[in-house]
């Protein structure tokens, strides 16, 4: 009898029509094979071996370098449970449309089965999916993005229970690119694209949007969120998970270095994209991180910014669409030293300094295994998780949102997060720095509909005697000129003390209309540049600005009609009024 999995592979196999089928292991020797073939192919390209040993270089194809938001569907049977923040295809009909082009998309191609598991191994929260795929850049992604092959299958044991996630690069044209999801059959079916989150289906696919609707069934929360424990002086770590849109901040905090001036402190690094969070025995919420590896932005990470993630892509890392120097390392946008004479652009087309574009593309990323972080938790593999503290909300806003505060409780904090906006970076395609709601950091990654989503949240409280207090930041506060005015990276470890400090019963605060705000000198701003006068512009709330917000999540609020919980509406009405 073949297994569940055996089958599906077959029938797979018969409709895309591989050249052969590869079932991977997961090896050092698997991997080695891989890399020599797209070498010679010219789908990977060796970078310095010296200073970058076992890492490559791999170019996208110029119209697929991000996640394409509007080729994504959420295919339920009925509209209504996708909600009006997803595109919506009835399965039926996505079957038929996208079926034609997975016929035979994998002709004179290796289809390549590759098991996975979402989580650390041995973990009660874990679970399995397998990807098929004709692309081995993905396999060796998910090679470091996951616990890939035989543990995999080794969990699996010959069940059906994994997510059946089906990919083919098709043609890589947009006009033929799809990323399907089937949340009543926990299914993935993408084409079109080899790039990223539209690609490596364990990871926004899988762990996110399939997730989440386990997750709704379950009882727990899938979430876009990074996973870090704050040690302090005296020892004691406190975990806590901050969800920020992409490319808003979640890699640098997750891997924060204290400034000189924040002696004794230290930040453990447990994930920096996605969290599964369970309630435990204890009353609290323990948090996993799903993934093994990281797929951060390259753009802006320097040893000044984020010196951890620097020292992690030094080996066996993939970085793609980023620049390459004359000796053949990666370079950004943002990187240290002097920017370079001559450069190879994103695109492999030579680049001079002083030239008007990008030599890396804004969203060019580096794939690196998460064990190589220096500052990766002891806890990182622990099947439980951590205990979470606190949860963290915050986007980009120029204006408006202050640095840091805390939500009155937890149903105002399910708020708090779903009144989320940001504006809009280049990990998705489309146009960059406009303004968005982004509930939870989660509109391009909840499987079903976002107002459900929130009731979801306000009745895990019930599951859960010591929530994690909730929180609101923003490092992205601009002046008239456009600047940032808030230091950032190292720095946010100061807003982070503070946030423990409120956790612990400590930390002084004041009452405004949208939360508790970190009273004068709360924040420790020793040897910090800030004067006292930009300190008190970045705590500042206006109620002008927020009560046009109010009106702006009460339009947002609108679209979800009568699904709309009643306390979302309940607490918008009560900061209305809090405002005046
Ligand atoms: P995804 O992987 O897309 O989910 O993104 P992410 O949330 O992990 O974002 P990441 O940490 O990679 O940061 C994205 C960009 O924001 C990078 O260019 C960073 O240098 C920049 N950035 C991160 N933190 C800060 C900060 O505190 N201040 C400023 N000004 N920029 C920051
Ligand atoms: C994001 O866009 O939030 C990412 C990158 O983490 S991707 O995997 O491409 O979705
Ligand atoms: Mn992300």
């Amino acid at each position: 009898m073949p297994t569940p999995l055996e089958q599906w592979v077959d029938e797979v196999a018969a409709i895309t029509r591989p050249k052969n089928v590869h079932w991977c292991d997961g090896s050092e020797a698997e991997n080695e094979r891989l890399i020599r073939e797209m070498l010679a192919s010219g789908t990977l390209m060796e970078l310095n071996q010296q200073k970058y040993p076992g890492c490559y270089l791999h170019r996208s194809d110029p119209s697929d370098v991000a996640r394409t938001e509007h080729l994504t569907f959420i295919c339920s049977r009925e509209k209504e449970e996708t909600g009006p923040t997803n595109n919506w295809m009835e399965p039926h009909e996505a079957k038929q449309k996208v079926g034609a082009l997975f016929s035979g998309s994998m002709q004179g191609r290796t289809m390549y089965v590759i098991p996975y598991l979402m989580g650390p191994v041995g973990s009660p929260f874990g679970k399995v999916g397998v990807e098929i795929t004709d692309s081995p850049y993905v396999v060796v992604n998910m090679r470091i993005m996951t616990r890939m092959g035989a543990q995999a299958l080794k969990q699996l044991n010959g069940s059906g229970d994994f997510v059946k996630g089906l990919h083919s690069l098709g043609d890589l044209s947009p006009d033929r690119r799809f990323i399907l999801h089937f949340p009543e059959e926990k299914a993935i079916w993408s084409i079109g694209s080899g790039y990223g989150g539209n690609a490596l289906l364990g990871k926004k696919c899988f762990a996110l949007r399939i997730a989440s609707v386990q997750a709704r069934e379950q009882g727990w929360l899938a979430e876009h969120m990074l996973i870090l424990g704050l040690e302090s002086p005296t020892g004691e770590t406190h975990y806590v998970a901050a969800a920020f849109p992409s490319a808003c901040g979640k890699t640098n905090l997750a891997m924060l270095v204290p400034p000189a001036a924040e002696k004794g402190w230290k930040v453990w690094t447990l994930g920096d994209d996605i969290a599964w969070l369970h309630p435990g025995p204890d009353g609290r919420l323990w948090a996993i991180n799903p993934e093994a590896g990281f797929f951060g932005v390259a753009p802006g990470t320097s040893s000044k910014t984020n010196p951890n993630a620097i020292a992690t892509v030094r080996k066996n890392s993939i970085f793609t669409n980023v620049a390459v120097t004359e000796d053949h390392c990666p370079w950004w946008e943002g990187m240290d030293g002097e920017v370079p004479e001559r450069l190879t652009d994103w695109r492999g087309k030579p680049w001079q300094k002083g030239s008007a574009e990008k030599a890396a593309h804004p969203n060019s990323r580096f794939t690196a295994p998460a064990i190589q972080c220096p500052s990766i938790s002891p806890k990182f593999n622990d099947p439980q998780g951590v205990p979470i503290s606190a949860f963290i909300f915050g986007g980009r806003r120029a204006r408006t949102a202050p640095l840091v505060f805390e939500a009155f409780d937890w149903n105002h904090g399910v708020f708090v997060g779903a009144s989320v906006a940001s504006e809009t970076t280049a990990a998705q395609s489309g146009a960059v720095g406009v303004v968005r709601r982004d509930p939870m950091a989660m509109l391009p990654f909840c499987g079903y509909n976002m107002a459900d989503y929130w009731g979801h949240w306000l009745r895990m409280a019930a599951n859960v005697k010591q929530p994690p207090k909730i929180f609101h930041v923003n490092w992205f506060r601009q002046n008239d000129e456009g600047k940032f005015i808030w230091p950032g990276f190292g720095d946010n470890l100061r807003a982070l003390r503070w946030i423990i400090e409120r956790c612990e019963g400590k930390g002084a605060a004041v009452e405004s209309p949208i939360g508790y705000l970190p009273a004068k000198g709360a924040i420790d701003t020793s040897g910090l540049d800030v004067s006292e006068a930009i300190m008190q512009e970045l705590l500042s709330v206006s109620k002008g600005d927020w009560r046009a917000d109010a009106d702006s999540i009460g339009e947002f609020f609108a679209k979800f009609g009568t699904r709309l919980p009643g306390e979302m509406s309940r607490q918008r009405e009560a900061l209305v009024k809090r405002l005046g």
